[in-house]
């Protein structure tokens, strides 16, 4: 399976269990992390000096938590299904139970976002559509998240800030102003942080994103991870079917007879592509 190889850039992530010593002067050393249950990560981005023998590091986002939610905005950004189901291979990768919310509704001047919601619910994911602005969905929102250990995750400025925040007026998040939103290299929220709403309830808030590539997929198990493909996987003629080129490839049948959606599996050829040119790299 994957994970096996761990050169980790963080070594506590957010929502670890850990044993500590405090100081008297508040400071204080970890001595133990427990073993995480589960955890997303993505590959560190691409930086100098962050590689190890070429590979990308693993980046971890947060660890020990009960639901994923993928939160994305229908405009400002727009909506990026790419960027979806690479979080959702992330999600389903770590076997967590992912949600995906598109927010913004309020900006859903072409009625995009009634397609998307179709789609993926086809698919069998539970969509929730929510504007911070307006207030809409947020009392849905509100009970997924009680008694949960909760992560959002998402492309920057699509408003996971502001959704804690009207959720949770006492968080007091810090959000961008509409007015510097389209200013480049501009992110309000700088780092993973968990809060804890009551005895069983956590939220985690965490940077936006501009890339994610998943950590230590398999080109041969990458199909897996779209749920949409599971029941034609098992009839391909190959058992290591990367389901592009192979002969009798029941995944792609399955496309043609439009029986899976022809932009997941887009999404899943360029996800696929990435892996090949990694691992020539
Ligand atoms: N029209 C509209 N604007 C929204 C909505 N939700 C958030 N915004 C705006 O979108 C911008 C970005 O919101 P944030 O909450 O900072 O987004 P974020 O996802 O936390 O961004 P990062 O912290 O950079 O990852 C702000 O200007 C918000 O006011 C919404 O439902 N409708
Ligand atoms: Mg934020
Ligand atoms: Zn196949």
């Amino acid at each position: 399976m994957k994970k096996d190889k761990l050169y980790l850039t963080d070594i506590v992530a957010v929502g670890d269990y850990v044993d500590y010593d405090l100081n008297e002067d508040g400071t204080g050393s970890i001595y133990n992390i427990e073993k995480r249950i589960n955890y997303i990560s993505r590959k560190a981005p691409k930086m100098k000096g962050s590689s190890y023998r070429g590979e990308r590091l693993e980046q971890i986002i947060a660890s020990n938590v009960d639901n994923f939610f993928i939160i994305t905005s229908i405009f400002e950004p727009l909506f990026n299904n790419k960027v979806v189901d690479r979080l959702l291979v992330v999600g389903e990768s770590a076997n967590l139970n992912c949600y995906i919310i598109i927010n913004k509704e309020d900006l859903d001047q072409e009625n995009l976002l009634s397609e998307w919601e179709k789609l993926y619910s086809t698919i069998g994911y539970k969509v929730i559509r929510t504007s911070a602005k307006n207030n809409i969905g947020l009392d849905k929102l509100k009970k997924l998240f009680t008694g949960k250990k909760n992560v959002l995750w998402g492309q920057s400025g699509v408003g996971k800030s502001s959704l804690l925040n009207k959720i949770y007026s006492q968080l007091n998040l810090k959000t961008k102003l509409v007015s510097t939103f389209n200013e480049k290299g501009t992110h309000s929220t700088v780092t993973s942080t968990m809060f804890r709403i009551n005895q069983n309830t956590f939220v985690i808030d965490t940077p936006g994103i501009r890339e994610i590539d998943p950590y230590g997929i398999r080109k041969e198990d990458l199909g897996h991870y779209f749920k949409d493909f599971l029941p034609y996987i098992k009839k391909c003629r190959f058992n290591t079917c990367t389901h592009n080129h192979e002969p009798d490839c029941e995944v792609i049948r399955a496309v043609e007879d439009e029986k899976i959606f022809p932009e997941r599996y887009d999404s899943y050829l360029k996800l696929l592509d990435t892996i090949e040119q990694d691992i020539i790299f």
